[in-house]
C-alpha cells in the first residue's frame, strides 16, 4: 500500500498538481491500494463547487484520480483544510471515503491510518475549531450558503489562521506524545501513520516498553519552495519506507517505474 497526504492543492498550485497527476500514473502501476489521508486539497468548501462545474484547475485532477482508481484502490481522508469532502467526490473520483482514524490490515500488521491534526492536542485553539467545523448542524448550514459566501469564509478562515500560527509555538502545532501513546495503546497497531505536520519522519518509540514506529507523510510543494518537495510511504513485505518525489531521488519504485 502506498499513502500520500498534504499536497495542498489549489488554482494556485500548478506545479504541484502536475507532480501530484504524474505521482498518481506511478501510483496506478505499482500499488495495490493508495491511501490520500487529508489536505488533498489547500480548501474544500463542498463537494457541489467541484461536481455541477468544476474549475479549470480541479477538473483534470478529479479525472486521474478516477483514472487512478479503475488500477487501484482508491481512498481519500479528510484533513483540517478538506474536512467537507464528501461521498458525492469520493463517488466522482472511484474513491472510498475513510473515517478519520482507520485501521488498515498490511505486510506488516495492522497500521494505524489518520490525518494527524487530531493528535495535535496541546493546540486547544485548533481543538476547538476542530469540534466546531465537524459539528454536522454547522456544516450543513455552511453548505447551505452560497459559493461566493462559502469561498469568501474560507478565505477569512485561512487568513485568520496563518495569522495565528505566526505567534504559535513549533511544539504545540505538533503532535502531543501522550495522544500518539494512547493512540497505540487503544488499537495495538505497532506502526501509525500521519500527516498534517508536514515534518516528514519515520519516529522510533516505546509505548509501555514496547517497540512503535510513527511515520509522518511529506507535504507537497512544487510551487514555493525551492527545491520543490513531495513523497509518500510505501508498506509492504519489505517494511515501511519513505519515498520522496520525483522518484529519480528515490529507489522504492521499481526498476520500471521510470525514474
Ligand atoms: O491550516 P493551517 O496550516 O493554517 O493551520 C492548521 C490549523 N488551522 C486550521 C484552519 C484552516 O486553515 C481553515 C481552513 C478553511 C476552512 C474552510 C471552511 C470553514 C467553515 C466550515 C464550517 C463548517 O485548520 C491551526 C493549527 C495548525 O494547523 C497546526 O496544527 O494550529 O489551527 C488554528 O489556527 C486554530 C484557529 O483557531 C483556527 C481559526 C480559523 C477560524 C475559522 C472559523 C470558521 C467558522 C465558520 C462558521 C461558518
Ligand atoms: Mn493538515
Amino acid at each position: 500500500m502506498w499513502a500520500a497526504s498534504d499536497i495542498h492543492m489549489s488554482a494556485h498550485t500548478p506545479a504541484t498538481t502536475r507532480a501530484f497527476l504524474d505521482f498518481l500514473t506511478q501510483a496506478a502501476a505499482h500499488a495495490d491500494a493508495l491511501f490520500l489521508p487529508g489536505d488533498i486539497f489547500d480548501v474544500w468548501i463542498g463537494d457541489d463547487f467541484a461536481l455541477k462545474n468544476p474549475p479549470a484547475w480541479l477538473l483534470p485532477i478529479l479525472d486521474a484520480l478516477l483514472a487512478t482508481s479503475r488500477h487501484t484502490r482508491l481512498y481519500i481522508g479528510r484533513g483540517n483544510r478538506d474536512f467537507l469532502m464528501g461521498h458525492a467526490l469520493a463517488q466522482r473520483i472511484g474513491a472510498q471515503l475513510l473515517p478519520d482514524v482507520v485501521q488498515l490490515d498490511t505486510d506488516i500488521g495492522p497500521v494505524l491510518l489518520s490525518h494527524g491534526d487530531e493528535y495535535c492536542t496541546a493546540d486547544a485553539a485548533y481543538q476547538r475549531f476542530r469540534r466546531r467545523v465537524r459539528n454536522p448542524r454547522l456544516q450543513r448550514l455552511f453548505l447551505s450558503l452560497s459559493l461566493g459566501l462559502r469561498r469568501a469564509i474560507a478565505d477569512w478562515a485561512r487568513r485568520r489562521s496563518q495569522h495565528q500560527n505566526r505567534s504559535k509555538p513549533m511544539d504545540i502545532m505538533d503532535v502531543h506524545p501522550d495522544a500518539i501513546s494512547q493512540a497505540f495503546r487503544n488499537t495495538g497497531c505497532t506502526v501509525m501513520v500521519h500527516g498534517h505536520t508536514h515534518r516528514p519522519a519515520i519516529h522510533a518509540l516505546t509505548v509501555d516498553g514496547k517497540p512503535r514506529q510513527r511515520i509522518v507523510l511529506p507535504d507537497w510543494d512544487f510551487d514555493h519552495a525551492t527545491p520543490g518537495r513531495g513523497g509518500w510511504v510505501v508498506i509492504d513485505s519489505d517494511g515501511p519506507r519513505l519515498a520522496t518525489w520525483p522518484p529519480e531521488h528515490d529507489s522504492s519504485l521499481p526498476a520500471s517505474a521510470g525514474r
